[in-house]
């Protein structure tokens, strides 16, 4: 349920200490690469005024702020896609989520082991990013292999997804992300299927200290990675409690919402007496894909969905009355959910 976002980069880059101020928990970040081997799993909740207004005009017995799923995954080794250091399976992991934080070590402390022997962070993405794109090659050549091989599909369609699956070999080979390439709507539902990493919403997380003295380096990173990036500097000296007082800033509320913004994550609501709630969906999702985020179930027997704007909500105060001036509508299965949408969803199972 809800959307994931995973973490990932090189091993003892800082990946779980991240994951521990986004979500509040104490897993172990200890300095020796692959401290984390399975998955860490948390949430992290995010603040939206809107919720608050919602509550003045309904009063609910209960508010639930909208999340990020948040996955701390292990780090990637060079020759990840072949197998190296566990890579297939951390691979797999990051398959498994919707959209990425690619942490960067920046901060320079020497007691802290690098992988690589040295502070080369611009480097160090083109590793993680050349992970990415090899594994991303090798599901699109079994799945021409398997494409070839297929005897039960229509035709049309296998050699639609040929095509497509070569375009996209095209583009992975030049070392471009597909999610910079641009595809047609139609070719974006076909694609959902192959979990492409590379397709994924990403965000870079500069992680650095204030004990930095290559000012330079931390520009460098930021104009090589262009918008993409938002930083994370800790205090002078670095340690738990810095950690927790970071913790209790509210600095890490705005990280938080800005890396819901830069994964296109956007809001919708279900309102009622019991409970007003905020609901993460990743911006283009369909009525049924949105269901699904609340409970298999409402996408399983989807009939309609109900939907009044945000706008239209707070304007007419309540469901009753924005009926009475035509601003509910009934969507179906393929609607393009928009951000602030109040829905309630029809289905039968
Ligand atoms: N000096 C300094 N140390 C840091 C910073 N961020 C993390 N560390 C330390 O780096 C070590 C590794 O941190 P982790 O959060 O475990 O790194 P990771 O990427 O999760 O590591 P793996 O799970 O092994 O891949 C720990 O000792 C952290 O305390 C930082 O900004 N500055
Ligand atoms: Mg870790």
């Amino acid at each position: 349920m809800g959307v994931k976002c995973g973490i990932i980069g090189l091993p003892n880059v800082g990946k779980s200490t991240i994951f521990n101020i986004l979500t509040n928990l104490s897993v172990p970040s200890l300095n020796f690469p692959f401290c984390t081997i399975n998955p860490n799993i948390g949430f992290s909740p995010i603040f939206d005024k809107r919720l608050l207004e919602l509550k003045k005009i309904i009063c609910p017995k209960k508010v639930t702020k909208t999340f990020i799923k948040i996955v701390d995954i292990a780090g990637l080794v060079p020759g990840a896609h072949k197998g190296e250091g566990l890579g297939n399976k951390f691979l797999d992991n990051i398959r498994g989520v919707d959209s990425l934080i690619h942490v960067v070590r920046v901060f320079q402390d020497e007691n802290i082991i690098h992988i690589q022997k040295k502070i080369d962070p611009i480097n160090d993405i083109k590793i993680i990013n050349t992970e990415l794109i090899f594994s991303d090659i090798e599901i699109c050549e079994k799945s021409l292999l398997l494409n070839k091989r297929n005897k039960y599909l229509d035709k049309n369609i296998l050699l639609q997804e040929r095509e497509l699956l070569k375009k996209c070999l095209l583009h992975l080979e030049k070392f471009s992300f597909l999610k910079d390439v641009k595809f047609s709507e139609i070719e974006l539902s076909f694609l959902k299927s192959f979990k492409f990493l590379t397709l994924k919403p990403t965000l870079f997380l500069i992680n650095s200290d204030s004990k930095i003295n290559d000012k330079l380096l931390l520009e460098r990173v930021k104009n090589f990675l262009k918008n993409d990036c938002i930083k994370i500097i800790f205090p002078t000296s670095y340690s738990t409690s810095d950690l927790i007082k970071r913790n209790q800033d509210t600095n890490i509320s705005e990280i938080i919402s800005s890396i819901y913004h830069n994964l296109n994550l956007k809001t919708f609501f279900t309102v009622g007496v019991k409970e007003v709630r905020a609901w993460p969906f990743l911006k283009n999702s369909s009525a049924v894909e949105v269901a699904k985020i609340i409970h298999s179930d409402f996408s399983k027997g989807f009939i309609r969905a109900k939907v009044i704007s945000y706008l239209d909500f707070i304007k007419y105060k309540s469901e009753s009355n924005a009926k009475k001036f035509g601003k509910i509508r009934l969507e179906g299965k393929d609607y393009i959910v928009k951000d602030g949408d109040i829905i309630h969803f029809l289905f039968n199972v």
